[in-house]
């Protein structure tokens, strides 16, 4: 066991990157060759908008392009691997894409999902999740399917492969379907991997139309021709956890079952790992999941939005600004710049109105601050009204949804939890740490902010042998936390845990 180096790619909300992990027994080191934009298009119609769409083509050269950097970077590259957001897929036949690959936040399945929009003959939301355990998220690749059979579309495919399984058939010529990823579609029976039969019958999916499991760890084909050449050589590509998140809680440091983590990120991504699925009723209330994680733990955790809410809101205020503004403003609330818009709202002392981070009204792109006064008034609150009062009110928002979550995560696991590992590009918001220290009472280890690109570096690096195959996923984090010590958050005394 002497080290070496992989690539990890990885498409985030914003952007797609290229990443090189050197890594040996005690070695782990990123370096970024490639970092590119990674931007949903909207498709316009008269009257509208038709889609929002996955700019797949674009990302696919911006891909090659990356490997061929990280190909010229080193001159021992092991292993690729491909991680990405969940649920999103495209549609093939014989090899041709039928259409654009849809944007999860496409507003085709909004509002949908069982018992709502997208039926699914005779099964409840009760019974989808006795047998799956995955959450009713509207947009679950299981509903899309739906929203693509009635379009039409899903007749004309014999083959559907998840976004980072599609780059791997382009990357490879071979068609898998990644487990961790796999288990976002809202298909895999619970705890088993496999796909549940009546499931697929009721979405009018054949057996068939998505192809063969491979597991994290596993090769999924060398790299085709041209490619391989650019990159200098034939390189494996190898299965990491290609849901995103996956990779972040292989990548978090957890030291013991006292531990949670927060992927932090576009969406808040909190829970712990267990290793059985947890379906029960209460479960499925509290709006918990349990997705397959890598080396079969199961990432039982809950949606809740994230720094979305923020770039929502600054992407709305410029659009204002844009547009004139509001001259009667101060500079400091006129501010839509980060940086300043944070320290303003450490400094707010009014009382903030404390809304539903997890609420679905807020997941569709759109004018996030009205949708939160919106939220607030229906609610009796009173709205936040300058703009550092609306970013406080988010960050409040969202530490007190962690709170709430670990304290369901302990209740339905029977797990004291005393440490909350906050990792993803969230976790340099110290405004937030320091918010969710005090509500949670956890102590918040924070770091690393690259969890997910590590994480799907240390899969491939132990797939390859640069660190030992027995390695556990305990093994794994040991090396991230001597690489990446975490900075330490304590609740203020007042809110300390019990
Ligand atoms: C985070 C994430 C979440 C998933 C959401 C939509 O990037 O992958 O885990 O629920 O995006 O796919």
């Amino acid at each position: 066991v002497t080290g070496g180096s992989v690539a990890a790619v990885d498409l985030g909300a914003t952007s797609g990157r290229v990443i090189l992990g050197q890594v040996g027994p005690s070695t782990l080191r990123l370096q970024h060759v490639a970092r590119f934009p990674n931007r949903p298009v909207a498709v316009p119609e008269a009257g509208g908008v038709e889609g929002l769409h996955w700019d797949i083509l674009g990302l696919w050269q911006a891909i090659g392009d990356g490997l061929a950097a990280a190909g010229r970077a080193t001159g021992d590259l092991a292993s690729i691997g491909v991680d990405s957001w969940a649920v999103d897929y495209g549609l093939l036949r014989q090899g041709r894409l039928v259409g654009l690959p849809y944007h999860y936040r496409d507003e085709r399945t909004a509002g949908g999902g069982a018992g709502a929009g997208v039926s699914l003959s005779s099964l409840t939301e009760t019974d989808l999740y006795a047998r799956t355990g995955i959450a009713n998220l509207p947009f679950n690749t299981v509903f899309q399917l739906a929203a693509d059979r009635a379009a039409g579309t899903l007749d004309l495919a014999d083959r559907a492969l998840l976004v980072p399984d599609l780059i791997g058939r382009w990357l490879t010529g071979v068609d898998a379907t990644e487990l961790t990823n796999a288990s976002t579609t809202g298909m895999l029976a619970a705890g088993e991997e496999a796909w549940d039969a009546e499931i697929l019958a009721a979405a009018g999916v054949r057996a068939g139309l998505f192809a063969p499991f491979v597991p994290p760890g596993e090769a999924v084909g060398g790299l085709l021709r041209p490619l391989a050449s650019r990159v200098g050589r034939d390189v494996p590509v190898t299965a990491v956890g290609s849901h995103d998140t996956a990779s972040a809680v292989v990548g978090a440091p957890l030291l013991d079952d006292e531990s949670a983590y927060l992927s932090s990120g576009t969406w808040s991504l909190l829970g712990l790992e267990l290793d059985r699925p947890i379906v029960s009723e209460e479960a499925r209330l509290a709006g918990f999941t349990n997705e397959g994680g890598v080396d079969s733990r199961v990432r039982f955790l809950k949606n809740i939005s994230g720094l979305w809410l923020l770039s929502e809101s600054i992407r709305a205020w410029d659009a204002q600004d844009a547009g004139g503004g509001d001259a009667t403003r101060t500079d400091a609330t006129r501010s839509s710049d980060l940086a300043s818009l944070l320290a303003a709202a450490a400094d707010v002392t009014a009382e903030v109105p404390v809304f539903d981070a997890a609420d679905d009204s807020f997941t569709a792109p759109g004018d996030m601050p009205a949708r939160i006064a919106a939220w607030c008034t229906s609610h009796g609150l009173r709205a936040p009204e300058s703009r550092p009062e609306f970013v406080r009110s988010i960050l409040e928002s969202l530490a007190a949804a962690y709170a709430a979550a670990l304290d369901e995560a302990s209740r339905l696991s029977g797990r004291r939890i005393r440490t909350l590992h906050v990792v993803g590009g969230g976790s340099q918001n110290d405004l937030l740490c320091r918010l969710t220290a005090d509500r949670t009472g956890c102590t918040v280890l924070v770091g690393p902010v690259e969890a997910t690109a590590i994480g799907n570096v240390l899969v491939q690096a132990r797939a390859a042998g640069l660190v030992p195959r027995s390695s556990s996923l305990e093994s794994l984090r040991a090396l991230v936390r001597s690489a990446y010590p975490p900075r330490r958050y304590e609740p203020s005394p007042a809110a300390a845990r019990a």
